[in-house]
């Protein structure tokens, strides 16, 4: 390694089977986790949504540039822009108001099992939506000129660490990404050389909430790895 500042590296060092322990204790608390499509409008702690940015905050990144921007929507007017926008974009996406949807049918066909539509009311009943912005340009000092690095890969690692712990507080979420997504950098005001990526949706399940069975289907140790 080339000559540069360093901090020693602190780890707790804990016995195989704690490892072992913790990792299948978290591997089970997040098998528990279900994108929900059904909020309730019950007000969740503030504090809960600033820590969970944190969290995402703290995700490995190109250059440690920190990519990424959560723009923390609470307001029930900003709420109902955003749901009217989305809506319009989901209706296109869906064919609802004209002849041929612009998804194509084996997507359409695809979604199926989720039974998902252009209607989106949870946009307006969940206490918070987090936009999340991927910052193209701007370094450390956001200076909107500086090259990130690694942008997308960088701010889905932090939307994956947002999300675990929401998930952890007791918290439901959507990923919800309308195509194109445009209209969330006018509604938040954020610059032109960030990208919206996602909207997490945040809050409680409705008490009537359900899941579509097919989200249960997961595939198994031996299908997603291999071992050389
Ligand atoms: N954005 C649309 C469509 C949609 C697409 C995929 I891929 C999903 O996994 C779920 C939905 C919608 O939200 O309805």
């Amino acid at each position: 390694m080339k000559d540069h500042d360093t901090v020693p590296y602190a780890l707790e060092r804990l016995p195989d089977e704690d490892s072992i322990a913790r990792a299948a204790a978290l591997r089970d608390r997040l098998k528990q986790r279900r994108s929900c499509r059904y909020f309730s409008d019950e007000p969740v702690p503030r504090a809960v949504i600033e820590a969970a940015i944190e969290a995402a905050g703290t995700a490995p990144n190109g250059a440690n540039h920190q990519p990424w921007h959560f723009a923390v929507i609470e307001s029930p007017e900003k709420k109902r822009a955003i749901r009217e926008a989305a809506e319009a974009e989901e209706r296109r996406f869906y064919g609802q108001d004209e002849d041929k949807p612009k998804a194509s049918d084996e997507w359409l066909d695809a979604l199926d099992d989720l039974g998902t539509d252009a209607d989106k009311p949870f946009l307006e009943t969940a206490p918070y939506l987090i936009a999340v912005f991927a910052q193209r340009k701007g370094g450390i000092e956001e200076d909107g000129k500086t090259q990130n690095y690694y942008v997308n890969e960088s701010v889905g690692i932090a939307c994956g660490l947002l999300i675990a712990t929401l998930h952890e507080a007791g918290l439901a979420t959507l990923t919800h990404t309308p195509s194109p997504m445009g209209f969330l950098r006018e509604a938040c005001e954020r610059p032109e050389w960030e990208k919206p990526l996602m909207i997490v949706v945040v809050g409680r399940p409705s008490a009537d909430a359900t899941v579509p069975a097919h989200a249960l289907k997961k595939k198994p140790l031996s299908q997603i790895s291999s071992w050389l």
